[in-house]
């Protein structure tokens, strides 16, 4: 696979550019060998991984070159006060702050600074919003470069191959089968390559029928996977 390719147009809706014949002159990955759906276990078995961690650690450490407190500190930090709901709060902002939602799609970085919304990573944040022509979906298709800052830590199925390739190649298929979202065929999708220097989340349409909820209510029903793009926002 070209992975390359998907490197070099970091920056721009991927999902625009047209399709060349990467998959040697087929048109898209049925054809190739198909990989299992997101639902299926990552290659790697989990222990392995935690192993590696493990190592990785005690070298850290043994070399003085990381305390145990720090990465304690991180991993708290993200368990407890950074998460979704952060970005849960920016989305429900966007539903009854128009002035903030074009601040916000002007300068995500500087919108989210108004609600405390910050830190590390967070220095090229990139708001995104569905309307009722265009869906948005993210992804990274080199790793798993993900708005921590305003989403916390990315499921596990974000960081899966089989993710990462099919959802740019046939995103309106992998959204129904794999998620059961289903995008009417009038809807434009766009996807939108993440990387260390950009990094996208998606603004999810307001829900009918939710005028009557407060902005911290509605905050409430936005979830991780509607602001990746992967569902929509439901009315409670
Ligand atoms: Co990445």
């Amino acid at each position: 696979m070209e992975r390359k390719r998907f490197i070099w147009i970091s920056g721009r809706a991927i999902s625009n550019m047209p399709l060349d014949s990467s998959f040697g002159g087929k048109d898209t990955m049925d054809d190739v060998a198909v990989p299992p759906p997101v639902s299926g276990t990552y290659p790697v078995p989990e222990s392995d991984i935690a192993a590696r961690v493990q190592a990785l650690e005690s070298i850290l450490l043994e070399k003085g070159l990381l305390s145990s407190d720090a990465i304690d500190k991180v991993v708290e930090t993200y368990e407890k006060d950074i998460g979704p709901m952060l970005g849960a709060k920016v989305v429900a902002r966007t539903w009854t702050n128009p002035a903030f939602r074009a601040r916000l799609l002007e300068n995500a970085v500087a919108a989210c600074k108004e609600l405390g919304i910050g830190g590390a990573q967070g220095e090229h944040l990139v708001a995104i919003e569905n309307t009722d022509k265009v869906h948005n979906v993210i992804v990274c298709t080199l790793c798993s470069c993900y708005p921590w800052t305003v989403l916390g830590l990315p499921p596990n199925w974000y960081k899966y191959p089989q993710y990462r390739s099919r959802i740019v190649i046939e995103p309106r298929k992998m959204l129904k089968e794999d998620f059961g979202l289903d995008i009417p065929d009038g809807k434009e999708i766009r996807v939108w390559d993440s990387s260390s220097e950009l990094r996208y989340f998606v603004i999810p349409e307001r829900p009918l029928g939710t005028e009557n909820l407060t902005e911290e209510e509605l905050a409430s029903i936005v979830t991780r996977e509607a602001m990746i793009g992967v569902a929509e926002v439901r009315k409670p």
